[in-house]
């Protein structure tokens, strides 16, 4: 197999003991179409798909997977002030802040430090019915974020890592009845904790080969386990302060407004956009004679699964199967469902996934009480229709 050696490299840097990557079994072994297999239309798909919106925007129409790992060039991608302009030679990472020896590496330096490969998979936290089109699954070549951290020298009141790409744009800052128009880069933080764990990760390459400028070429964060966002593209600076960062995407964009029973009363509770919401849906159901097969998705913040279950219109939920294939911790998971006596007609499929401490994905009714559309893990009844 191709990636033999990739994987002995990974065991020999300890990184999978670490639980960064856990080794998939026969790739591709799911989810490719047999011969005389399939697609099944979904009813609740827009009539007109387009999988580009624009130059710098992709949707994944998940009924095209082809195993594992989605290919650069069908990765969802998706920024806020398009691609700004990265030239590799003269790139450079740089830690700044509160550190004892400010670092700035060149992309050869970065990519003879960072040889070791994690497994993570992301979704837009925006990512909802009916599309379900902004999701990814890959592997990463690169190292920890805290090599880079280590080697810079965190000092004792640094709390707070910020993570700057090279894109910029203006925007409005209001404050009280004023309002300022600001220069600022896309900007995340994580707290010093979160950014020295063994998960967050430099990523400068996907499957193998280097990012594209969608991907955020030369250098993005990976943070195993959390929604897009705060997997910035092409980071130029890791800025380490004492203060909470505050910008836009940080602090005001991804945020979520929900309603919570608190001591028997309800309160509103805003939040940033971090760690997945346990999640799945059916990505793509397939047909070979009189025989359907159902694929779902199914990710989360890296808590092992217990089960995915599918129920088929009114009827009761079902074990479906998971694929060895797709047993990275932080990577998305396959599960199937052989599919038989399927009568003509419209059908509503919706899947649900349990994880191990026993939480359950919750249906629509019960995320009601979140206000912004962000974060939506709600169960989908997916429609298809038996010719
Ligand atoms: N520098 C930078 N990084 C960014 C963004 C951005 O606008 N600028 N957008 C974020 C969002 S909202 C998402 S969903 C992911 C998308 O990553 P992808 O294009 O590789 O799928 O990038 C994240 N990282
Ligand atoms: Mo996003």
């Amino acid at each position: 197999m191709a990636h033999d050696t990739t994987r002995r490299d990974v065991l020999k840097t300890g990184l999978a003991a670490a639980g960064l990557g856990l080794l998939g079994l026969p790739e591709w072994a799911l989810p490719v179409l047999a011969q005389g297999e399939t697609v099944v239309p979904f009813g609740d798909w827009p009539e007109k798909f387009d999988p580009n919106p624009a130059p710098d925007r992709r949707l994944f129409d998940t009924r095209s997977i082809s195993g594992p790992y989605t290919p650069k060039d069908q990765f969802f991608t998706t920024q806020h002030y398009g691609h700004p302009v990265v030239d590799p030679a003269t790139y450079r990472l740089k830690v700044s802040g509160l550190v004892d020896r400010p670092v700035s590496l060149s992309l050869d330096e970065i990519r003879k430090m960072g040889t070791t490969e994690l497994i993570a998979g992301f979704e837009c936290s925006g990512n909802r019915r009916p599309l379900q089109a902004l999701i990814g699954n890959g592997r990463w070549t690169g190292m920890p974020v805290r090599t880079v951290l280590e080697r810079a020298g965190l000092k004792a009141h640094a709390q707070e890592i910020v993570f700057f790409g090279a894109d910029r744009g203006k925007e409005e800052v209001e404050f009280r009845s004023q309002k300022f128009n600001v220069e600022q880069q896309f900007g995340r933080s994580l707290p010093r904790d979160k950014a020295m764990a063994a998960e967050p990760f430099l990523a400068h390459s996907l499957n193998g080969e280097p990012l594209t400028l969608h991907q955020g070429a030369p250098l993005r964060l990976i943070v195993p386990g959390w929604y897009g966002a705060p997997n910035v593209k092409w980071v130029t600076n890791i800025h380490a302060q004492e203060d909470q960062y505050l910008g836009k995407f940080q602090a005001r964009w991804y945020r979520t407004l929900k309603g919570e029973m608190i001591d028997g009363e309800m309160r509103w509770v805003e939040t940033a956009i971090t760690h997945h919401q346990l999640k799945s849906f059916v990505a793509r159901v397939t047909k070979a004679g009189n025989q359907y097969k159902v694929l779902a998705i199914a990710l989360n913040d890296g808590t092992p699964l217990k089960s995915v279950e599918l129920k088929l219109d009114d009827g009761p939920w079902q074990a479906m199967t998971a694929d060895p294939s797709t047993s990275a911790k932080y990577g998305w998971k396959f599960y199937t469902f052989n599919w038989s006596g399927a009568t003509p007609g419209e059908h509503a499929l919706i899947s649900r996934v349990t994880d191990a401490t026993g939480k359950v994905q919750p249906t629509a009714e019960e995320l009601e009480s979140k206000k912004t559309f962000l974060e939506d893990n709600s169960q989908q009844p997916r429609k298809v229709t038996i010719a």
